[in-house]
């Protein structure tokens, strides 16, 4: 039987969240990242750790299958392969910086002028879409202190918190690209393996689910009942259980996260009591 060999980052920012994700799949990897290569015990799957600069090569070569790494490389690499998941961490943008002492008016004021970045691909297109003629400095790491060292104007960089920027006394002015960790495939898979990976994002799906919502149990007054229903529609419908005590109802439901704080004062209002909010480990749709 085939295994499916996916391409994780060796080490670094990704590393741990994609082993992660894999772990809440329930796939099991026996030998730790300190090899080129893992297996799983009980998953036909083989992992390979790699640079993540080399994933979209070794995924469009078909040396590995499918690959995990953030969107800003794929784009970057502009090899022909396939998102075919957003995975929702290692969230960051590319944005370009200038010192924060200039004044910023609009794209248009980087003509002629030097920056700094490790992803000239994506800054050209992006200059080249707004008509913009600048110098691009390719440079490998440490962008960020290009402009202090005098070896250019700007620096288009990775940005998550903004920390670096502003230890570095630049600012940000415009983003360039909004990325998150994907996962890649060649989209050249056999039927054994289409189906592999198949199984896996469905087991992927399931994982963001349950961390994107949470289960609710409330205890309402059989008047609200109708109105709570509507504001917690959960998955069907909610499930509604008689109380030993007249005139009330337990409600159980689905809710989403970032919904939750939402909800709840309305909740409240409507007369609901002993609320509780609790994880959900896995949920399929
Ligand atoms: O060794 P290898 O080549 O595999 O790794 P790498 O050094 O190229 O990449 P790594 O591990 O640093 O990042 C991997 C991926 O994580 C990136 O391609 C992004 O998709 C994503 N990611 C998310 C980030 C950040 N957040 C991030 N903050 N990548 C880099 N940074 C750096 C950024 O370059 C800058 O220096 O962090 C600094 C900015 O962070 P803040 O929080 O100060 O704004
Ligand atoms: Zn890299």
């Amino acid at each position: 039987m085939s295994k499916l060999k996916i391409a994780v980052q060796k080490s670094g920012r990704l590393n741990e969240k994609s082993l992660l994700l894999l772990k809440e799949c329930g796939i099991k990897i026996s030998n730790g990242t300190s090899k080129l290569k893992a297996e799983a015990q009980n998953f036909p799957i083989e992992v390979l750790f790699l640079r993540d600069d080399d994933i979209p090569q070794y995924v469009e070569q078909q040396v590995a299958d499918i690959g995990i790494l953030g969107e800003n490389e794929v784009l970057e690499k502009g090899k022909k392969v396939s998102v075919v998941e957003q995975l929702g961490f290692a969230a960051c943008r590319l944005s370009l910086a200038i010192p924060k002492n200039k004044n910023y008016q609009g794209v248009r004021d980087f003509e002629g002028k030097r920056i700094a970045t490790s992803y000239p691909n994506i800054l050209a297109e992006f200059l080249q879409n707004n008509a913009v003629k600048a110098e691009i400095e390719e440079i490998g790491g440490s962008v960020e202190i290009a402009p202090s060292i005098g070896l250019a104007d700007a620096v288009c960089d990775i940005v998550s918190t903004g920390s670096t920027l502003l230890t570095n006394g630049l600012k940000e002015v415009e983003t360039v690209l909004n990325s998150q960790a994907v996962m890649i495939s060649s989209g050249q898979l056999s039927t054994e393996k289409s189906e592999l990976l198949e199984k896996l994002l469905f087991r992927i799906r399931a994982v963001r689910n349950a961390s994107a919502n949470k289960y609710i149990l409330l205890n309402s007054p059989d008047s609200a009942i109708e109105a709570i229903s509507a504001l917690l529609p959960g998955m069907k419908s909610p499930t509604i259980l008689p109380l030993n005590r007249k005139g009330w109802s337990s409600i159980h439901s689905v809710v989403k996260e970032d919904e939750f704080w939402d909800v709840i004062d309305q909740l409240k209002s409507l007369g609901a009591e002993g609320i509780l909010v609790v994880p959900i480990e896995k949920m399929i749709v």
